[in-house]
């Protein structure tokens, strides 16, 4: 029997690249000849990751709500830039629905756009050490986890393995070849970041900083540049989201969605080098629920209404 004309299954397209939690499949171009530009299929698997190391066991819907979270930023930012977003829906594969999205192909920029509105993890290191983040001095006497005066763009490097290193803007604009759209981009970064921090912070989170991946679409139609946001947007795997209930400056944040896997394991003597442990089902269970009230709280909807939407496949 022949298969579906337009969606076709997971086995079938070709793997073009994978990280640690998520996979991207290379979609053929559709008929329509006046879509220029080839699409991408970006996979969310369940997997959960802590201290860059990641635990044999899922967690139930986690690839369907970072999945939704960022087609609602995608959409709810589309008045500040476009982004690769084309369907949650047409051209997904079923067993992949809820947790996939097709995507434009992009000219990647080169460059991790990192927007801090506070102070903590590798800028809380390197504010200790040198009193500035990617070449940004900051005022003396900060706590971890302190709120900026603003929001700083604080880009680096796209690490092929190991660690993302920070750099300073100049650094960044020499590496895009191109300044004044360097400019640009921290300029839109920080306006995506303040936008969704503000409306984070109204529904009891705190986004402590988030990280953008920018490409241009060279099929862009009319004016512009054509810049857009690809990749995950605004997700609780590309950004800290902190419970905005009990914030504290002088101390590391629990995390909103990994902190009950973290103490588990923290607890269970874990030492934080691979390969990390099996999850067990209460911490499990405990995870998921962060996750779909993470959704839900951001979005303001049951998330339910996302698996309906899509056609997800149940969870487990
Ligand atoms: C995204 C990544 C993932 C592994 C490249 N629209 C785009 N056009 C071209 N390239 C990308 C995108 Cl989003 C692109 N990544 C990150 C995502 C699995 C790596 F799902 N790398």
């Amino acid at each position: 029997m022949l298969a579906s004309r337009h969606v076709s299954t997971l086995a079938d397209l070709p793997l073009i690249a994978s990280g640690k939690v998520r996979e991207m499949y290379g979609l053929s171009a559709p008929d329509d000849p006046s879509s220029a530009s080839a699409q991408l299929l970006m996979v969310a698997s369940d997997r959960i990751s802590t201290y860059d190391a990641v635990h044999p066991t899922p967690i139930p819907d986690k690839g369907n709500v970072l999945t939704g979270l960022s087609v609602f930023w995608f959409e709810k930012t589309r008045q500040i830039l476009p982004n690769h977003l084309i369907s949650a829906t047409d051209g997904v594969p079923e067993e992949v629905r809820g947790r996939a999205l097709v995507v434009r192909r992009l000219q990647m920029l080169p460059v991790e756009c990192v927007v801090r509105g506070y102070i903590t993890g590798s800028g809380w290191k390197d504010y200790q050490r040198t009193g500035t983040v990617s070449g940004i001095e900051l005022p003396g006497g900060l706590r971890e986890s302190e709120r900026l005066p603003e929001p700083i763009f604080t880009p680096s490097t796209k690490a092929e393995s190991g660690h993302d290193e920070a750099i300073d803007f100049e650094r960044a604009a020499e590496l895009v070849g191109d300044a004044e759209l360097m400019r640009r981009v921290a300029e839109v970064a920080l306006e995506l970041y303040s936008f969704a921090a503000e409306h984070a912070l109204a529904n009891g989170v705190i986004l402590a900083d988030t990280k953008f991946e920018f490409g241009i679409d060279e099929g862009a139609s009319g004016a512009g540049d054509g810049l857009v946001v690809g990749d995950e947007m605004l997700t609780p795997d590309s950004s800290r989201y902190w419970p905005a209930d009990g914030f504290e400056p002088g101390r590391g944040q629990p995390s909103f969605d990994k902190q009950y896997v973290r103490d588990w394991a923290s607890a269970g003597g874990w030492d934080r080098t691979p390969p990390a442990p099996a999850i067990p089902p209460d911490v499990v269970a405990g995870t998921r629920a962060r996750y779909l009230e993470a959704y839900e709280r951001m979005t303001g909807e049951p998330f339910q209404a996302w698996l309906d939407r899509t056609g997800a496949r149940a969870a487990g």
